[in-house]
């Protein structure tokens, strides 16, 4: 019994990284506007926090946290990954209420040694769970409402908009979206450009916030 879960919890943690984000979880709703601590420890000794070090914190929105997909919404900030926990005030007029939202804390100086994205020179990158924000006053436009999936917040428009449904219409102009195949074999130029589109944006949010 015990080694089954010891077993299941080895396989678990393949697919972990290791800053792991244990506040917000995916349950976990969060008030936009009020003081809020961000937590994390270090799972495994594979990336100590002292090697991840100092790093940026950032505020995402979509449907899946390590997608390329999601939305840079802010950087909330900095901090040194040793100390475990990160202060912060999400901003209510960044967004629409739902649970369409992630945080990253992205690593100044350590590179991710993700094999699949060892090769694009990428940072390290720990992804909290996608999380649940209430209070928020803001409305997602046209990309954070694809990106989400979400409606426009109850704003006037009363009129149901056209039924993408899902949005396989495929005219988004961002083709591999919704494609989640793993295997590399001949996608490794749009995931090379998807990466480096990541790295862009995260680049791009930085700058931004200067
Ligand atoms: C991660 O650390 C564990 C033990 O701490 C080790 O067995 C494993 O090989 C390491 N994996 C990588 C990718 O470094
Ligand atoms: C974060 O806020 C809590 C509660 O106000 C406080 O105890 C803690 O010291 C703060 N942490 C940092 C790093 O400022
Ligand atoms: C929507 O907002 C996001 C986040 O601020 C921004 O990156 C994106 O470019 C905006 N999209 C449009 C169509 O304005
Ligand atoms: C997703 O990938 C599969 C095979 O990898 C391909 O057949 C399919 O057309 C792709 N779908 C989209 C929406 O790109
Ligand atoms: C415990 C844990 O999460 N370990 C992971 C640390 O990261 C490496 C590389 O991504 C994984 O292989 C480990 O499983």
């Amino acid at each position: 019994m015990f080694k089954t879960v010891l077993a299941l919890s080895a396989i678990a943690s393949t697919a972990l990284a290791n800053l792991s984000i244990t506040h917000p979880i995916a349950d976990e709703k969060v008030k936009a506007g009020e003081d809020y601590t961000v937590e994390w420890i270090q799972s495994g000794d594979n990336k100590t926090l002292t090697e991840i070090g100092h790093s940026h914190v950032y505020l995402y929105a979509g449907k899946d946290s390590r997608q390329e997909s999601m939305v840079p919404l802010t950087l909330l900030g900095e901090v040194d990954a040793p100390a475990g926990e990160f202060n912060t005030t999400i901003d209510p007029k960044l967004g629409q209420n739902g649970k369409y939202y992630s945080l990253r804390i992205v690593s100044d100086t350590l590179k991710s040694d993700r094999p699949e994205e060892i090769q694009y020179d990428l940072p390290y990158i720990a992804y909290s769970d996608i999380f649940e924000l209430t209070e928020m006053t803001g409305t997602f436009n046209e990309t954070l409402q694809d990106a989400t999936g979400a409606k426009p917040s109850s704003t006037s428009s009363s009129s149901a908009t056209e039924p993408t449904q899902s949005d396989n219409g495929g005219d988004s102009g961002d083709s591999d979206s919704n494609n989640n195949s793993d295997d590399d074999g001949d996608s490794s130029a749009s995931k090379n450009t998807a990466f480096a589109a990541m790295g862009a944006t995260i680049l791009g949010a930085a700058v931004y916030l200067l």
